[in-house]
């Protein structure tokens, strides 16, 4: 490891440290070196808040004129909710700026590199692109598409169900790979089911870890069948939101509202369209969406391209039955040509169980 990938390498665990509550701006860390000597370290906490610069800036004071600043993302020219990244580096005298990945966001985009130069300062970029970049695949899409990266997640047996044919399903994975699930939960924005999932299992969809940050409940309901009762109409314990086509029942949907759900009425005329879904979503600034739903919810988002990463817990266990359902199902493909493959597959264990993430290959 040089002494460029050393820092920026400290800069990237900062950064990613703050997983889940900088949403829906990115992870950013940020590491002043001077004569060999750290002397600043900033991250970016929370949206609207000083960028890790300025944190590093700050506790670098006069330190750091003649500095090396490494950056994971490049610094940023824009006066948003907060100041120019680039234009307080040149302020402050830093000599050298090491930069992790060019800022895709298209306001900066190559703006803040060019504002260090044009003040003399040197430039290098590319140190841990690739680790930069994966830490923040969620702000790349979204900040470019304007909609959330959607990771599907399920746990399944090693034949792939996710019940028995008598719709048993307490529990496939073991209690290590649930709590991994809370982890992702408190990672993401939002989580969609759909109401059949809501019907059968009366889900709280909450994130159950200490000081964890339970996502927005998203349910696709295409008449609003979801009960008054059920807990994510009750529990108050995150916002829920239902989507619903043009054929719901209109006093069910006052009935909801009265208790602070929100009812989008998508253009659809009998069922939900999974894409106006995810634009909505976009529009309202969720930048990253869990689908836990079942394997019709499932096989909707994947047919129709919208899943950009793949999150399955395998237990060592067969429970078999050609009834027992699958955490994909839908119609299928014809041929094993049609399949859609996964690459970038990651494999570790979770106490007895398999994680497998993958990213759809889509042609
Ligand atoms: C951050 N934190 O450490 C860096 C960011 O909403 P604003 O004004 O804070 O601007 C957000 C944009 O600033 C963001 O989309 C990205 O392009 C750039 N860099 N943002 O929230 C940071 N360095
Ligand atoms: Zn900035």
């Amino acid at each position: 490891m040089t002494n460029h990938e050393f820092y920026m390498d400290l800069a990237i665990q900062n950064a990613r440290a703050m997983k889940g509550q900088t949403d829906p701006n990115p992870l950013v860390g940020a590491v002043i070196v001077n004569n060999n000597r750290i002397v600043g370290i900033g991250t970016h906490l929370k949206a609207g808040e000083p960028h890790a610069e300025i944190h590093a800036l700050r506790m670098a004071g006069n330190e750091a004129e003649g500095s090396t600043i490494y950056v994971t993302l490049e610094p940023c020219s824009h006066h948003g909710r907060t100041g120019p990244c680039a234009e307080a580096l040149v302020e402050a005298g830093v000599q050298r700026v090491v930069i992790a990945t060019l800022d895709p966001n298209p306001i900066v985009a190559g703006n803040g590199v060019k504002i260090l130069e044009s003040a003399g300062i040197e430039v290098i970029v590319g140190i841990c692109e690739q680790e930069s970049k994966k830490m923040n695949e969620v702000f790349n899409k979204f900040i470019v598409q304007k909609k959330p990266f959607i990771t599907l997640k399920a746990a399944s047996t090693l034949d792939g169900k996710i019940a028995t044919h008598t719709m048993d399903s307490k529990w496939i994975t073991s209690e290590e790979a649930r709590y991994d699930v809370h982890k992702l939960r408190n990672e993401n924005m939002a989580i969609l089911v759909g109401v059949n999932t809501v019907l059968e299992d009366n889900p709280e969809l909450t994130t159950r870890i200490p000081n964890g940050r339970s996502p927005i409940r998203i349910v696709m309901d295409s008449t609003l069948r979801i009960p008054l009762e059920s807990k994510l109409v009750t529990d108050k314990q995150a916002p829920t939101w239902i989507f619903t086509s043009q054929a719901y029942n209109k006093d069910k949907k006052k009935k909801l509202e009265d208790q602070g759900i929100l009812v989008f009425v998508t253009k659809g005329t009998e069922s939900v369209d999974t894409s106006e879904v995810v634009e909505i979503l976009g529009e309202n600034l969720v930048s990253s969406l869990i689908i836990e739903g079942g394997g019709n919810i499932h096989a909707s988002f994947l047919e129709a391209r919208l899943i950009d990463k793949i999150i399955l817990y395998m237990a060592p266990k067969l429970v078999g039955g050609q009834n027992a359902p699958s955490f994909l199902s839908g119609n299928g493909v014809m041929k094993m040509a049609d399949a859609i493959n996964i690459s970038n597959m990651t494999i570790e264990m979770i106490g007895p169980d398999i994680k497998f993430t993958g990213y759809p290959d889509y042609v």
